[in-house]
């Protein structure tokens, strides 16, 4: 399968994030994606290719405009007021307060536009998110063209970003743009199967009611793990979206002797709704190593996920989200790609 990749995710390196307390160097790091295309060449998976400019039109089928004009600007407004460091939010409207209007304050716009502390905005943010989701574009338009799977090797990650909101190293949602448009060029029925160790919030909320994309997830329980408020197994969707989201919330240790039957539970659901293509929010953070999570899974379990996700027998576009076991992430990821195309080859 071909990978889309832009060398524009290093201009976003945020510095320091707030983790168990103490100031640390970020974890969602450019050298991720770098040791990714690394293994993704080592392997001869297939050609890379840079990615088209589709504009913020497909954003904005997804994400509120104002948001997106705000992810823009945030870094000039910031700077405006003689600060050199990263943006960062340090105030939100959570219970009881008010969100009927917008602050123009900077500082009230990045409380007012997140949920929580992980999302540095730098001078090169505005540039590597909006190629991000314009290599999920490129890939989805891949699929568009006939291919019958795609990577997109985006960074930053997007699951948890919702339609006007960041949070947890996520901006734009580059999966729920990519859904959106194959939605727009002709295919009924999206299903997003998310793997990432986190629960795919983003996702969740922004296709809750709706019954043309599912959402199936399997994430650390949310009672223990971020994101902590959503992602438990009753959230089933609304409306339209009834019965379309499926939340698979594990306990911490897993392993994939656990790991195994929920992914074929979850691909049992994936099957029954019969869709046109699957999108695979694809995070390793899932690795028995990963510095930040708490699953079990090993390098070659990772072929294993790969495999059931090819005896689908559907289209399939990969959009790359976590992973912080820097060293190991690309073999992590590439092993899905490969265990998808051993068993999607028959
Ligand atoms: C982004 B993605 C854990 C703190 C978690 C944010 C994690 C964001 C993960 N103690 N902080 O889903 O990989
Ligand atoms: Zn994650």
């Amino acid at each position: 399968m071909k990978t889309i990749y832009s060398d524009t995710h290093r201009l976003h390196h945020g510095k320091v994030e707030l983790i168990d307390g103490e100031m640390k160097p970020c974890f969602e790091m450019p050298k991720r994606a770098d040791t990714v295309l690394a293994r993704v060449r080592a392997v001869g998976l297939g050609e890379v290719l840079a990615p088209r400019d589709f504009g913020r039109a497909p954003i904005e089928a997804i994400h509120e405009a104002p948001f997106v004009q705000f992810l823009q600007d945030a870094w000039s407004e910031w700077t405006a007021l003689g600060r050199t460091h990263d943006a960062l939010p340090l105030v939100w409207p959570v219970r009881g307060l008010r969100t009927d209007r917008v602050p123009q304050s900077i500082d009230g716009k990045m409380g007012y536009y997140s949920m929580d502390a992980g999302v540095p905005i730098t001078a090169g943010t505005w540039t590597a998110i909006y190629q991000s989701a314009q290599v999920a574009l490129t890939a989805a338009d891949r699929m568009v063209q006939g291919d019958k799977a795609a990577f997109a090797l985006c960074r930053p990650p997007g699951h948890h970003a919702a339609a006007g909101m960041m949070g947890g190293y996520c901006y734009l949602n580059n999966a729920a743009i990519a859904a959106q448009y194959l939605r727009d060029h002709g295919a009924a029925r999206i299903l997003v199967l998310d793997v990432d160790y986190h629960h795919g919030n983003g996702t969740q909320s922004i296709f809750y009611e709706r019954g043309d994309v599912s959402f199936v997830s399997l994430h650390g329980d949310p009672l223990v793990e971020y994101p902590n408020f959503l992602g438990y197994a009753d959230e089933l969707g609304e409306g339209e979206g009834r019965g379309h989201n499926h939340n698979f919330p594990l306990p911490h240790g897993t392993a994939w002797h656990t790991y195994g039957p929920a992914l074929d539970a979850a691909c049992r659901v994936a099957e029954a709704y019969r869709p046109d293509a699957i999108i695979v929010s694809l995070g390793v953070d899932t690795f028995e190593e990963d510095p930040i999570s708490r699953f079990k899974l090993r390098s070659e379990d990772y072929l294993r996920m790969g495999e059931r996700i090819g005896a689908l027998g559907r289209p399939t576009l990969f959009v790359f989200e976590g992973g912080y076991a820097v060293d190991a992430v690309g073999v992590n990821a590439v092993n899905v790609l490969t265990g998808y195309e051993d068993a999607a080859r028959g």
